[in-house]
């Protein structure tokens, strides 16, 4: 059996990486349900996120979003997360907000255009520079809607000599997280639209680049942990982007729809090295809390996370590798079941009173006055949110 202190310690190493745009208003495309108390600031999101981290004690970064945070000063922005006990964490770039993105951005068809989103990629490893930040994270939202709209085969030309000129621009200690997704807004073909695709353009660019998986950008029934396997023997892993989905990339809080999934996938990181501080995978969160408080959320969403690899971390990897070398299938999956069955909350508890926080993190951000006090204070002024 793994030995309990092991765990706890490999708990006490687990980063989990929160967007500043959970903490926002967001929406479907039929409505955006404004909630109260909601930040007006990139200050003000990450005066929330050092909540989910003084409960949780495993949330120290905070992803950015440029131009949704973007301020004069990065240094001050800096310091104001020093302050709360925070680091800036990823850059998200945004290439598909802007009118001239109608045909694609570092894909379009116009060399102007691309010229435009190369400029804005290579912006936000200027602000990685002052952030300190060290991974410069990339979603293209380009495809096209139509056969025969454009050419395939071209607007991968256009993709690869676009991520070479960042992946150029990239320091010694930098790196690039390329993201894919099957389909939206594109809906007949994406540029990057699944794990090959990224790990090709990756391989190609070289140590520096690697894929992101979001847990919502498969199509139904993608085995994502084969994936994540993959990828890890490959060193390509470079970040998670966890959340829940029944239908498409629906930004549900992470171990809602599918907890077993998740435990599936943080059972092959555990497997494969990548609880490892040196394999450098980032566990970010990539919701959108729409009708649920949004600090709880995060809050529930970290625990969650937390939950499937206390219980990943308690497969009995000895006897599933001694089940496995015999051939015993029925073995070798109850070692898998037994550790995916076992209550870990107990133990989770007494992790957190080891480490003087509250057993029961949501119940204590509940009873601590924060949300009531941001609900009288944020008021007037613009909330941010997603697309804000
Ligand atoms: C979009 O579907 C992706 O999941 C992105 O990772 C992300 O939600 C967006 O770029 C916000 O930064
Ligand atoms: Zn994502
Ligand atoms: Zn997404």
């Amino acid at each position: 059996m793994p030995d309990i202190a092991a765990v706890k310690a490999a708990l006490a190493d687990q980063r989990i990486e929160t967007p500043s745009w959970g903490y926002g208003n967001s929406g479907t495309r039929f409505k955006v349900f404004a909630q109260e108390g909601v930040p007006r600031t990139p200050r003000e999101k990450l005066d929330d996120a050092a909540k989910v981290h003084e409960f949780t004690g495993i949330a120290p970064t905070v992803s950015l979003h440029i131009p949704w945070d973007k301020v004069e000063d990065y240094a001050a922005l800096g310091a104001h997360a020093k302050a709360l006990g925070l680091e800036l964490g990823a850059i998200n770039s945004n290439t598909f907000q802007d009118d001239d993105y109608k045909l694609g951005s570092v894909c379009h068809p116009d060399p102007k255009v691309r010229r435009k989103a190369v400029e804005h990629l290579l912006e936000c490893v200027d602000i990685m520079d002052a952030t300190g930040s060290k991974s410069l994270k990339l979603w293209f939202a380009d495809g096209t809607n139509y056969p025969g709209q454009d050419d395939i085969v071209g607007r991968q030309d256009r993709l690869a000599e676009s991520l070479a000129a960042v992946y150029e621009r990239l320091g010694d200690d930098q790196r690039l997280l390329l993201e894919y997704k099957f389909f939206e807004p594109a809906f007949y073909t994406t540029d990057v639209p699944d794990w090959g695709t990224s790990y090709a353009h990756c391989l190609k660019l070289g140590d520096k680049a690697q894929v992101v998986v979001d847990t919502g950008h498969h199509a139904p029934g993608t085995n994502i942990e084969f994936i994540v396997a993959f990828l890890l023997r490959e060193k390509k892993l470079g970040a998670f982007d966890f959340n829940s989905r029944f239908y498409a990339d629906d930004d549900l809080m992470v171990g809602s729809a599918d907890p077993f999934q998740l435990f599936r996938i943080l059972h092959e990181v555990a497997q494969n090295g990548g609880f490892e501080r040196e394999t450098n995978v980032a566990f970010m969160l990539d919701q959108c809390h729409n009708i649920e408080a949004k600090i709880p959320a995060i809050i529930r969403s970290v625990m969650n996370v937390q939950e499937a690899t206390a219980k990943a971390l308690l497969v009995d990897r000895e006897a599933l590798a001694a089940a496995q070398r015999a051939g015993d299938v029925l073995s070798a999956n109850a070692a898998l079941m037994d550790a995916y069955n076992t209550d870990v909350r107990p133990l989770l508890a007494e992790w957190r009173e080891e480490r003087g926080l509250h057993p029961d993190p949501v119940a204590a951000y509940r009873a601590c006055g924060w949300q009531e006090r941001i609900v009288a204070e944020r008021v007037g002024g613009e909330q941010a949110g997603w697309g804000a």
